[in-house]
């Protein structure tokens, strides 16, 4: 309905009782009470605490969805430029205590859950994450829907709202179970659109034909279909109106509930099974961070994800009566990494069979939309369909991706013709057997801006992976956004106490919209009492740490000891082997000392966490490999205190908000060039740790940044990596001698059965140390010693952490979503007005 149709006294009656907000404690209890009295159908003699979280998480997605329409209503007035974030994943965590915070409630909220006698740590404490997403790809797309909604974009979220999220992890006996993440039991946050379906086809045929002006047209016909429904769910902006909208799309059969004609033949089980083959497209997420397996159901995904959001993006376009010319300035479309990269074929598919325009305007239109962000040059994760599977599924893209292939192929011959082995090598299609499609190549081709996650990441694309396309296309198609966190989720709402004392000393929370204004910290950084609680703030986080470590797992530690933390996904190009086995090192010379050498060595704790891939088995031994090392070194009285070692379990986004905090160091210690950027590497400094890191990925920039006194970096450069492979390859090198001690110890069997890791340890001495371990492990070992000896002086590591995160400014995801803006998207923010009108 047009506003101007409807008359004034409907008008009036919708003013009158249109919905508000809660501002007061008084209010805020209310609205608890009624959902629990009656959304819930509890009452106070039967309200626990999981019925008081949903209460409350009721009464805050009320406040939410009215903003959220608000906004939603005054972009589509603006009629400006939209932003479109395809992501697979979307690491999201916990949703109640950001939402507090960032519409500025929580303290209300807190005073009013103690009336009704709750505590508000219990009551955040009982929501489940939502985990739809492997690691950091996912949690940078999370960060950054709160950086657009902050900064007030007109942007939306499309993904997939999977029935799984990443599995849980447990461990027994030492090694990883897989658990499946049922996490929609109660989810307060969607808000399911069951107007708003679109029907997906696949597999059929496609048949061509003349029309009557001799064009000819391609039909995509005969296939299956299955019907997208939207879920949405509110995405507030930090210390604005501004809601922006993360839409989920599920999948189920699309004749509904059954298919009748089959049901009343007597089908029922064929009919039933229908549908559950419908819904396993988005039942669950892949569990795989860094290895592409080709499974069908995945593509199925993509596609599914992809043709329902391109198809919800255009039928907004087209109601706003625009010319076809005119969609790339109304949408800006992200691809995060390859995974929905079929968006271009699917564009071009809908502006070519269905709108009927020519190829070339199609192109330059579907260019003009898409940016690509790549994040990663590890040959095995980077994407490849076989062509028969893309032929079978769908028949017409995979006609319209030969096409492009050899408009772009014919366009590298025109201007390079003296290069003819060029073309194979960039060939969208690779001449394997079977043929595969190399979806990286595709979605460079398809967009008019590719970028990077860090510099030397982006550097690195441009010399190996997409050298060659740099030469065709130019430098500036390429472009570096560094990555960056949200300080509202990994300073204000995991650190509430240092956000305070930040707060306290630079007047005010400013700093949480604008992360350059922490540089002013530093003029701090002698004043007595700041360091004092800057200091004992670190201490209450580990203390906190150490308590959970106790419930949770039965190890005692002693706060006082170096918290040393190395959480994310497991995988060897990350390097946990090299961190337990400097760990077994440590061991190995704390048993070779004399109680009174064993006195005056600083005490340590080391933690691990992170998920292996499920089919991912060196990974799964080094989770073992842990888990054993910890068995044998915090049961040996001799050492005590002196060493101990964790793994926590099920490492997530809402463990990560309290493991962060507690670090005096963490460790980011890829090989040299495959970490294309990390994030909690910014996590932890944010948070007043100390990095032991190599030069990789945002490693370099956060050196830059805080200054190379206040970073533990070691081992061996990028750009030497190559030739230690090479000297690896040919025998050319001597294993270091503390790791072979280390090895040995492992073989004799300290650790338990030395057959249970023989296969890692071979990796390393007989086939070809891959991720240099044995290079870096004397400068590694140096460096933890250094840094053993520097937390020795309380006072020069305190200055270290102040001054570094006073320094950190540059790593806000405000400031990429801003560089994105301006680089890639060219769209502007829609403040709301003053009036909240
Ligand atoms: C990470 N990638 C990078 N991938 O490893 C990390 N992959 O360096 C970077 O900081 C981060 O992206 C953000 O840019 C991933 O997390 C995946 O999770 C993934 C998932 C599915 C398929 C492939």
């Amino acid at each position: 309905r047009v506003e101007a149709s409807v008359p004034e006294a409907q008008r009036e009656a919708w003013r009158k009782f249109s919905a508000k907000e809660f501002t007061t404690k008084d209010q805020f209890e209310s609205e608890v009470v009624k959902h629990i009295e009656t959304t819930l159908a509890r009452s106070l003699f039967n309200c626990d605490e999981a019925a008081a979280y949903a209460g409350t998480a009721l009464a805050f997605r009320d406040r939410l969805v009215i903003e959220w329409n608000r906004t939603q209503q005054r972009q589509t007035f603006a009629d400006q430029k939209r932003v479109y974030y395809l992501s697979l994943e979307f690491l999201m965590g916990r949703a109640l205590d950001n939402a507090m915070l960032n519409v500025q409630q929580k303290d209300v909220a807190t005073a009013g859950l103690e009336d009704l006698g709750f505590r508000m740590e219990d009551i955040i404490s009982q929501e489940r994450d939502a985990a739809l997403g492997n690691g950091g790809l996912g949690r940078l797309a999370a960060c950054f829907l709160d950086s657009l909604a902050t900064l007030n974009y007109p942007a939306w979220g499309y993904a997939l709202r999977y029935r799984y999220g990443i599995f849980r992890q447990e461990i027994v006996d030492g090694y990883q179970v897989e658990v499946p993440d049922y996490w929609l039991d109660f989810n307060p946050w969607e808000f399911p659109r069951h107007d708003v379906t679109v029907d997906i086809q696949f597999y059929g045929e496609v048949r061509k034909y003349m029309d009557d002006a001799g064009k000819q047209i391609s039909v995509w016909e005969n296939g299956e279909v299955v019907t997208a429904v939207a879920y949405d769910a509110p995405i507030p902006g930090y210390g604005t109106k501004t809601t922006n909208n993360l839409r989920l799309w599920s999948s189920k059969a699309s004749h509904g509930e059954f298919d009748f004609t089959k049901f009343n033949s007597g089908e029922y089980e064929a009919s039933v099974a229908d549908q559950q083959r419908a819904e396993t497209i988005s039942a669950v997420l892949y569990p795989n961070d860094s290895l592409d397996r080709g499974k069908e159901l995945r593509l199925k995904q993509q596609y599914f994800w992809c043709a329902a959001s391109l198809y919800d993006i255009v039928r907004r376009f087209k109601k706003s009566g625009k010319a076809w010319k005119d969609f790339s300035n109304q949408v800006a479309i992200q691809l995060n990494d390859t995974h929905p990269t079929l968006a271009i074929p699917e564009l071009m598919r809908i502006l070519i069979d269905q709108e009927g325009l020519e190829w070339d305007e199609a192109w330059s239109i579907t260019q003009a939309t898409f940016g690509y962000t790549n994040h990663t040059v590890l040959p095995e994760a980077l994407e490849k369909w076989s062509v028969p599977l893309v032929q079978q599924l769908l028949p017409r893209h995979l006609q319209i991706i030969y096409d492009i292939n050899l408009q772009f192929l014919q366009y590298v011959q025109r201007n390079f013709p003296k290069e003819r082995e060029m073309l194979g090598r960039v060939s969208i299609i690779e001449e394997s057997e079977p043929k595969r499609v190399r979806m990286a190549y595709l979605a460079v081709i398809g967009s008019h801006k590719v970028n990077g996650v860090a510099e030397l990441h982006s550097d690195l694309i441009k010399t190996t992976i997409f050298r060659d396309f740099v030469k065709i296309y130019g430098p500036d198609k390429f472009t570096n956004v560094t990555n960056g966190i949200t300080p509202r989720r990994w300073l204000h709402q995991a650190n509430p106490r240092l956000s305070e004392l930040i707060a306290a000393k630079l007047g005010g929370y400013d700093f949480l919209k604008d992360l350059n204004l922490l540089s002013k910290l530093e003029a701090f950084v002698d004043d007595k009492e700041f360091r004092k609680e800057f200091q004992e703030i670190k201490y209450a986080n580990k203390v906190r740490l150490a308590k959970y470590t106790k419930d949770v797992h039965g190890i005692s530690v002693n706060p006082n000891s170096l918290f040393d933390i190395q959480v994310k996904r497991m995988h060897e190009y990350k390097r946990q082997q090299l961190n337990i086995f400097g760990v077994i090192h440590r061991y190995l010379e704390l048993k070779s000392m004399t109680p009174d050498q064993r006195k005056k060595v600083q005490p340590r704790v080391f933690f691990f966490g992170g998920k292996a891939a499920p089919g991912y088995w060196m990974a799964k031994m080094v989770i073992h490999l842990i888990n054993q090392v910890g068995k044998v070194v915090n049961n040996d009285k001799e050492i005590g205190d002196v060493l101990k070692v964790v793994f926590l379990e099920d490492y997530n986004v809402s463990k990560a908000e309290m493991i962060v905090p507690a670090s005096d160091i963490s460790e980011h210690i890829s090989t040299a060039g495959t970490e294309a950027s990390g994030t909690s590497n910014m996590k932890f400094v944010l948070n007043g740790g100390l990095l032991i890191g190599t030069c990789d990925g945002a490693n370099i920039e956060i050196t830059r940044e805080v200054g190379e006194d206040n970073i533990f970096l070691f081992g061996n450069l990028s750009e030497d990596v190559d030739d230690l492979r090479h000297q690896h390859f040919y025998g050319d090198y001597v294993l270091d001698p503390m790791l072979a001690a280390v090895f040995a110890s492992i073989r004799s069997g300290t650790f338990g059965d030395a057959g249970q890791f023989s296969a890692l340890v071979d990796s390393i001495v007989d086939h070809g140390d891959y991720y240099l371990v044995s290079d870096d492990f004397k400068s590694y070992v140096d460096t933890q010693k250094l840094i053993d000896e520097t937390y020795k002086d309380q006072e020069v590591w305190l200055t270290k952490t102040i001054t570094a995160v006073s320094r950190m400014g540059f790593f806000s995801s405000d400031r990429c979503i801003d560089e994105y803006a301006e680089m890639i998207w060219n769209v502007e923010p829609l403040p709301p007005q003053q009036n909240g009108a």
